[in-house]
């Protein structure tokens, strides 16, 4: 076979996969919605439209190359009897193409830091929680509260405004609920804050940081409720601790007492 013969199986192979690929894509029965996640805080929004906006800003100048490329392959093959052209430089079209895309750069730049500035901190606080992660747990306490909870999900007010405070007890975390468009690490001796203003609903989330054998277990549950759901759950918890707190020091209080991980009295 010449080399000719097998570049064009090549590309009529490619082209083939490339399509049934797309076929497959949007025949799928199921559509495919975990590239990106709904977003449920504006943070979120910001972060899907920052993502689109870079997108659309870059895209034309990845279709701009790669179809001058592929246009120019084909164009200027060798042929017989054709003499190739020797120019080269072109000073206008050089500063051309060294603006454009250094001011596109700057538009991302602009973007991309007003948008992490506004993720880093947060505009309001209206309920704080503290985080400590620690292997392979995160334990929730509500200083305003009165509450402490380990293993279990966090449990925030819907459309307020929540600030967590959160810091590591061994090696590196890194708390992330897709949904909310926020990711931080929490390190020992250090506090990370976070933020976010979500929709009411239950969100997964997991650590983003390989910390150990049971990194993949380090799970995260945020249940957002309407504020007097949130409420309830908060006296709910409260009389839990002060039931621990008012039986007897016998065997079997004490027992209960240090069965109960993470209320603190
Ligand atoms: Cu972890």
């Amino acid at each position: 076979m010449s080399y000719r013969k097998f570049l064009q199986i090549l590309f009529f192979s490619l082209t083939l996969l490339v399509i049934l690929g797309m076929f497959t894509a949007l025949s799928a029965e199921e559509d495919i919605t975990n590239w990106l996640s709904d977003p449920a805080t504006p943070l979120a929004e910001e972060v899907r439209g920052s993502f689109i906006f870079t997108m659309m800003l870059i895209m034309p100048f990845l279709l701009l190359a790669e179809g001058l490329l592929i246009f120019v392959i084909f164009k200027f093959r060798r042929k017989p009897g054709r003499e190739p052209a020797t120019f080269h430089e072109n000073v206008r079209l050089e500063i051309a193409w060294t603006l454009v895309p250094a001011i596109t750069l700057v538009i991302l730049a602009l973007s991309t830091f007003t948008l992490i500035k506004r993720i880093n901190y947060s505009p309001q606080t209206d309920l704080v929680v503290q985080v400590e992660a620690q292997r392979f747990f995160w334990k929730y306490s509500y200083p305003e509260y009165d509450i402490a909870i380990a293993e279990e999900p966090l449990v925030v007010p819907a459309d307020k405004y929540v600030t967590l405070y959160g810091t590591s007890m061994d090696v590196i975390h890194s708390w992330w609920v897709p949904a909310f468009g926020v990711k931080k690490d929490f390190m020992p001796g250090r506090i990370t804050e976070l933020w976010f203003k979500a929709k009411p609903g239950v969100y997964e989330g997991q650590c983003a940081e390989l910390c150990g054998p049971l990194h993949a277990e380090m799970l995260i549950d945020v249940k957002v409720l309407p504020e007097d759901e949130f409420m309830a759950w908060v006296r709910e918890k409260q009389a839990e601790a002060e039931n621990i707190e008012v039986q007897p020091a016998s065997a079997t209080g004490q027992q209960a007492q240090e069965d109960t991980v993470g209320v603190v009295n």
